[in-house]
């Protein structure tokens, strides 16, 4: 069903790097020929959106927030075949075309027809959202923050029933990304060893995907101590506190690489996933894996544009390397998790910490530095 009607309802909209996120009675255009417009159910706030909202990678001002989420097809445009009215579907950042050189690889997930995109605008060059009739600017293609949204139905993924559509949020980013970054980007092999630094869902979802590859040392690497228990509900075996390490007068305080190194024989781990977004760290991933072969993998993403690496720690045989959505495939894999949550193979239940009406999102960045916060999820 194709409609040409505009929509006026609810979005979180930021209107600058500085400015605190609003609730705003906006404009939702109707889908065109390839598009498809969903009025969503649930979201949820991923650390993205806090980094986008701040200007990463660029500064695209003003925009509907978020990017995790699942809805239900409310109208389609005219061209589009797979998707109808009534479909429970999840908005994604990200295509797979199927045809392109990097959808025929093995090795990549960034499909170059569809591709992940900062511009704030759909693939046709244009904005779906405004305000008192000024344009309004996706993020990342979707923008999940609103009742209604609009995202090129390439960019769309089916939630088969069954699955708990909150479940279905949490694995549209940050879950998914971390536990795709130890199952498809690097395929962690059984009884290797990994560690994690960083147990929001990206990290907690990393450890989650080194289980179920049987990796058989899982160290996570965390400040806070309440992300103990956490990281043990998704199969870590090993916790740091570097806090625990650090002297008064920071005169022998250790290193995490030093750390890791002390838990696993002094050869480091096999693999080491990078999930703070902390530049610094970045060097302390590569150093923590083992000489000759180990691999560290960025996973997070920061404000900081650059990297420093420790020349030494890399010429010594190790990789490092990144990835957008832990090498997912956007139509490929995401069905596979979606399925591997109905049988409960992974759990996300321990993900969720808070809940929340849409009128309350401003509140979101206050929330996310509560030491017990992982997951918020947002009720539309
Ligand atoms: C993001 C990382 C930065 C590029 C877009 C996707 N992943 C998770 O939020
Ligand atoms: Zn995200």
């Amino acid at each position: 069903m194709s409609s040409s009607q505009v929509i006026t309802c609810k979005g979180v909209v930021c209107w600058g790097a500085e400015e605190e996120w609003k609730v705003e009675e906006i404009q939702v255009d109707p889908p065109k020929g390839s598009e498809v417009r969903m009025k969503m159910l649930f979201a949820s706030v991923c650390h993205t959106d806090v980094i986008c909202s701040r200007g990463f990678p660029f500064p695209v001002y003003p925009r509907v927030l978020g990017h995790e989420g699942v809805g239900i097809v409310e109208s389609v445009g005219e061209e589009v075949k797979e998707w109808k009215k009534g479909d429970v579907v999840i908005p994604l950042f990200l295509g797979e075309c199927g045809e392109c050189e990097n959808c025929n690889s093995e090795k990549t997930n960034l499909c170059l027809r569809h591709p992940l995109s900062f511009s704030g605008v759909l693939p046709d060059g244009t904005s779906r959202m405004s305000i008192r009739g000024q344009t309004l600017y996706h993020l990342l293609s979707c923008s999940t923050w609103s009742e209604y949204t609009v995202c090129d139905a390439n960019y769309v993924v089916k939630v088969d029933p069954g699955v708990a559509l909150p479940h279905a949020s949490f694995l549209s980013c940050g879950f998914s990304t971390g536990f795709g970054a130890a199952w498809m980007d690097s395929k962690v092999e059984s009884g290797s060893s990994v560690a994690v630094i960083g147990l929001g869902a990206v990290g907690l979802g990393a450890i989650e995907g080194a289980r179920v590859q049987g990796a058989s040392t899982i160290i996570g690497v965390d400040k806070n101590r309440m992300k103990k228990d956490k990281g043990e509900a998704f199969g870590m075996t090993h916790f740091i506190n570097p806090d625990d390490h650090e002297s008064s007068d920071n005169a022998d305080s250790k290193s995490i690489s030093q750390m890791v190194k002390d838990l696993t024989g002094g050869v480091g781990v096999d693999y080491c996933f990078e999930c703070t977004g902390v530049t610094d760290l970045i060097d302390q991933a590569l150093e923590a894996t083992k000489m000759g072969k180990g691999k560290a993998v960025v996973v997070g993403e920061g404000l900081n544009p650059f990297v420093r690496i420790t020349f030494l720690n890399l010429i010594m045989g190790r990789t490092l390397k990144g990835t957008i959505f832990g090498g997912l495939k956007s139509k490929t894999h995401l069905p596979l998790l979606l399925h591997k949550s109905k049988t409960k193979e992974i759990r996300l239940d321990e993900l969720l910490t808070h809940e929340m009406k849409l009128e309350d999102v401003p509140k979101a960045p206050e929330i996310l530095k509560q030491s017990n916060c992982v997951k918020i999820l947002i009720k539309i």
